[in-house]
């Protein structure tokens, strides 16, 4: 499929309308009438993974965060990333590679090999002060990995639920972990909001240091540990470079031709994380444990260009670094810009070098991963169904994707599906909005051909309208309703005495 980008200098969030956290709740509670209608999923038989010829690897994966699409360097980017495009050179470089456009959503899926939509986690993402998390009766990747004989290690944010530790990682089929659990953490003190979200296997602890540097460490200190016999699962996901936008002095000075201060610290971000990968690859080699080890690689959302969505740093008086080249919007919009990452998979001898641009989603790597791990997918899964295809001869050999349809995301409130080369974009709160692009011609998504296309936006209202009945309530909207109706009731708020004497009849 051709898919080049048409225009590289199309950043705009035309289109995109500003939300403020207003706009939010109010938008989130005039559908939550909707909710009500909104059923679960009808059980389908899950598909069983490809029978894999491949020996069982160890699986590094790594995940960035808000990293722009074009901010690496296989991307043309000038931002320092040798290390990341040492592996994206070598390995299949994914250049359809779709996640959904933001941070909890996409963590989920990659965990679930479901749409977030099917558990109730389509929405936003798992606010800090939030008590919910993904639902404790999913069966997830580290868990059918673990089941498989696999080490399963996990360093990094982990954002699928912290109020209590059920949501955890440890009790979520890893066997160690070490990071944080809320969205994002300030990269020296390890805090959100003054309070210390830093755990090494469900202990808190104090470690001074940079979170990326620490991580990288820690990861390294993993494979040094690791008796190679048994294979092992590391998933490392960085919050770089998220916001807040701080970087060590050291990487910071790297980048003094960038005049803009917050881009010249993202780059600081981008570039330290890249450091931190290569020593992982040196690990690995050091450990003779290279050769078979498969390493992916993503960013869990495009590129932020909204202040509203970075998170609980305040970056509303900054410009947003991110960049995603062609591409169209960005974090949390359902445009290319949002969801179309920066992504690659290495195994030396195992996955051919080159482009891959065949379509692929993140539920895939479920089914993916358990396929070459010999993982049974039935088991735990109490007869959920995957969304997830297994993609191994796409990525390994560049063979046609078996995935023909991306699931954007589907909420009570808007919804994105593409199926073969049409995607549509549909906003369902008055006054509604329907986009109709062909992505291969127009990867920008610049020319809306909705009102030339009727019958393919029928087709695909249809389907999304499917999945909608399909889905979950969103956890969200529920705590967000709650919140909005805490301020609904009590005492009421008349005008005082003095307003009598004040204010005349
Ligand atoms: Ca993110």
């Amino acid at each position: 499929m051709i898919d080049r980008p048409l225009d590289e200098s199309v950043h705009s969030a035309q289109g995109n309308r500003q939300m403020n956290r207003r706009d939010l709740l109010l938008n989130g509670s005039s559908v939550l009438a909707m909710l009500a209608l909104a059923s679960i999923a009808p059980a389908n038989p899950r598909s069983a993974a490809a029978q894999s010829t491949a020996p069982r690897p160890h699986i590094v994966y790594i995940v960035a965060d808000d990293l722009g699409w074009k901010d690496v360097g296989f991307h043309g980017s000038d931002i320092k990333t040798p290390n990341i495009d040492k592996l994206a050179q070598d390995g299949a470089r994914l250049e359809q590679f779709y996640v959904q456009p933001m941070c909890t959503p996409t963590r989920a899926a990659l965990m679930t090999g479901r749409y977030p939509c099917r558990y109730g986690l389509q929405t936003l993402v798992i606010p800090t002060p939030a008590k919910y998390g993904l639902p404790t009766d999913e069966w997830l990747l580290p868990q059918a990995l673990k089941e498989a004989g696999y080490r399963t290690a996990m360093v990094g944010k982990w954002h699928l639920g912290h109020a209590d530790r059920k949501f955890w990682p440890r009790q979520r089929g890893f066997d160690y972990h070490y990071g944080s659990m809320v969205g994002e953490v300030d990269y020296f003190t390890h805090s959100s909001a003054n309070v210390r979200d830093w755990y090494r296997n469900d202990k808190p602890v104090n470690e001074p240091g940079y979170v990326t540097q620490l991580w990288g460490a820690d990861a390294v200190a993993q494979i040094d540990a690791h008796d190679p016999k048994t294979p092992l699962f590391l998933y490392l996901a960085f919050t770089a470079p998220h916001s807040p936008y701080q970087a060590p002095k050291e990487y910071i000075d790297r980048y003094r031709h960038i005049e803009d201060p917050t881009r010249r610290t993202y780059a600081a971000m981008i570039t330290c994380m890249d450091d931190e990968i290569g020593k992982l690859v040196s690990a690995l080699e050091r450990k003779r444990m290279r050769e078979n080890t498969l390493i992916v690689f993503m960013s869990d959302n495009g590129g932020n260009q909204t202040a509203l969505l970075a998170g609980d740093a305040d970056v509303s008086k900054l410009k947003l670094p991110a960049d995603n080249g062609p591409y169209r919007g960005g974090k949390g919009a359902l445009y290319e810009g949002g969801t179309r990452v920066a992504a690659f998979a290495n195994w030396p001898g195992q996955i051919r070098a080159g482009e891959v641009r065949e379509m692929m989603h993140v539920v895939d790597m479920f089914p993916t991963l358990a396929g070459l791990a010999g993982a049974d997918l039935a088991k735990g899964s109490k007869g959920k169904p995957l969304d997830g295809l297994d993609v191994w001869a796409t990525v390994s050999k560049g063979a046609p994707s078996p995935r023909q349809e991306v699931v954007y995301n589907i909420e009570p409130f808007r919804g994105g599906v593409r199926t073969g080369d049409w995607k549509l974009i549909w906003r369902t709160p008055l006054p509604s909005a329907i986009e109709l692009y062909n992505i291969p011609q127009d990867p920008s998504e610049k020319t809306n051909l909705a009102e030339s296309n009727p019958q393919k936006v029928a087709e695909l209202q249809s389907r999304i309208a499917q999945l909608a009945r399909e889905s979950a309530k969103s956890l969200f909207l529920i705590d967000a309703f709650a919140a909005v109706k805490g301020a609904s009731y009590g005492p009421p708020s008349l005008p005082s005495e003095d307003a009598f004497f004040t204010q005349g009849d």
